[in-house]
């Protein structure tokens, strides 16, 4: 897709505009892209990779908001949250989503958790609220939502990660996420406390990144998969939230240069779209990634077209 950055130096007030393409974000590395429609602008919550080119693991410091009104011009609202918000959190800003509930923003984050008494370390989901969609944000609950079970035995366990959210038409919210295996909980109208027990499942080549929406009737579940390595996006359609999911098949192939890769799926001004992220940019790789925007189209039947990866 063809599209403009917009950029706003926040602290200085000042803002930029580049022609750019496929990545759509340039001036910074980022990954995980998340977007919400709110008041007929599109919100892109993102992570942020500061890995340098020597570095061979994640160095996720923060997240970003970026927006649009047009897919053309985007603008950096800048890193808006971090693990340092949350009393309780150490290490890496891992994949995280925002969704709106009776004009509040809550920010699902997965970051990991200090060694305390409730924890031993390891992978930690928690939850940021805010008024606006570009923030402030504050912790909504002091504590995490939830810690990696596997810590006491496993003191860097990664299954308690990337959560996203789906608030039905009746109202009732559910929460998935997950790495190896997919888990999904009921939360409270409060959006920030379970209803009910976690449910595992083991949607077919399931690896990580969960997406999960809505759309004409059918719910989706996309997600980050083996395939032959480096990830591919595959995906599982419901006639209810709590499944049964029935596999459908791979949406996108590998992305260039990077290992994983990550769904964000949205209908916009009458369009759908795909975000997610490769490492395409110069000097980027598997901890320098970009986020990419492409058209996604749907079958009569519902079924998703293969996604086309364009640099234009
Ligand atoms: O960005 C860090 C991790 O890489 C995310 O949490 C995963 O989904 C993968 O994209």
């Amino acid at each position: 897709m063809k599209v403009t950055i917009l950029s706003a130096a926040l602290a200085l007030g000042a803002i930029f505009s580049a022609k750019a393409q496929n990545p759509i974000i340039k001036h910074i590395f980022t990954a995980d892209p998340a977007p919400i429609v709110y008041n007929d602008t599109l919100f892109l919550y993102t992570s942020h990779d500061t890995a340098s080119v020597k570095d061979t693991n994640y160095k996720m410091p923060d997240w970003h908001v970026f927006s649009t009104t047009d897919m053309a011009t985007w603008k950096d609202h800048g890193a808006l949250l971090s693990p340092k918000t949350f009393s309780w959190a150490t290490g890496d800003a891992y994949a995280a989503e925002c969704i709106e509930r009776d004009g509040k923003f809550y920010w699902f984050v997965s970051t990991f958790h200090k060694k305390d008494g409730r924890s031993q370390g390891g992978a930690a989901i928690g939850v940021a609220v805010s008024d606006r969609p570009t923030g402030p944000f504050k912790d909504a609950i002091g504590q995490a939502l939830i810690i990696n079970e596997m810590t006491k035995d496993l003191p860097h366990a990664w299954d308690d990660i990337d959560p996203t959210v789906l608030i039905d038409d009746d109202g009732q919210a559910y929460m998935y996420w997950g790495n190896g295996s997919l888990k999904w909980v009921k939360l409270k109208k409060n959006m920030i406390e379970m209803d009910g027990p976690i449910t595992t499942l083991m949607p077919k080549n399931f690896i990580e990144g969960p997406w999960v929406y809505k759309r004409k009737g059918m719910y989706y579940l996309v997600y980050a998969s083996a395939g032959t390595k480096p990830e591919m996006i595959e995906y599982c359609t419901a006639t209810s939230p709590t499944g049964p999911w029935t596999y459908r098949g791979i949406i996108q192939e590998n992305v260039p240069n990077s290992f994983t890769t990550h769904p964000g799926i949205i209908d916009y001004k009458g369009k759908s779209y795909f975000f997610y992220h490769n490492g395409v940019l110069p000097t980027g790789g598997s901890y320098r990634r970009s986020i990419c925007v492409d058209y996604m189209y749907y079958n009569e039947d519902g079924t998703i077209q293969k996604i086309v990866q364009t640099t234009k």
